[in-house]
């Protein structure tokens, strides 16, 4: 196992119910390091380029929308097999479906306001991440 990095979003349902420093302690735990983070308002050009993937899909105008709704948190995690560590600690998708303990299953409103994203290959984390910080901005 390599070491790497991932990119992480705390979203406006989590930061709305001041949730940031219980959703981090999930992280931390797991073995991941908190090495870049910054609270900002997301516009809606921002939102809609960062899930332009998945522009077909019926739901992508709401989730820019609710992405917008209120402040998020972007953050890089750093760890052994980062990317799917952080995947596992945050659960399914719907939050119905993810396992007890992680941060879907115990936070989550719903499939859409689900409190946190998480890049899906190693490949994407390092282009999400450019997406949104700087190197300079990773402190390792
Ligand atoms: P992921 O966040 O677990 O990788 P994706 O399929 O990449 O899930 O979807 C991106 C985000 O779009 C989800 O985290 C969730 O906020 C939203 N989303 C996914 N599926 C649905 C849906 O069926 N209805 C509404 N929103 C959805
Ligand atoms: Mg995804």
């Amino acid at each position: 196992m390599a070491v790497e990095r991932t990119l992480s979003i705390i979203k406006p349902d989590a930061t709305r119910r001041n949730l940031t420093g219980k959703i981090n302690a999930v992280f931390e735990d797991a073995g991941l390091r908190i090495v870049a983070q910054k609270r900002t308002q997301l516009t809606e050009a921002q939102a809609g380029a960062f899930y332009a993937v998945h522009k077909e899909r019926p739901f992508y105008g709401e989730l820019v929308s609710f992405m917008i709704s209120g402040p998020v948190v972007l953050q890089v995690l750093e760890g052994e097999n980062a990317v799917a560590k952080h995947r596992d600690v945050m659960g399914a998708t719907d939050p119905k479906k993810a396992a007890p303990g992680t941060v879907r299953a115990e936070f989550a409103e719903s499939i859409e306001a689900n409190s946190v994203h998480g890049s899906d290959s190693l490949e994407n984390a390092t282009n999400e991440i450019r997406f949104f910080f700087a190197e300079t901005e990773i402190v390792g």
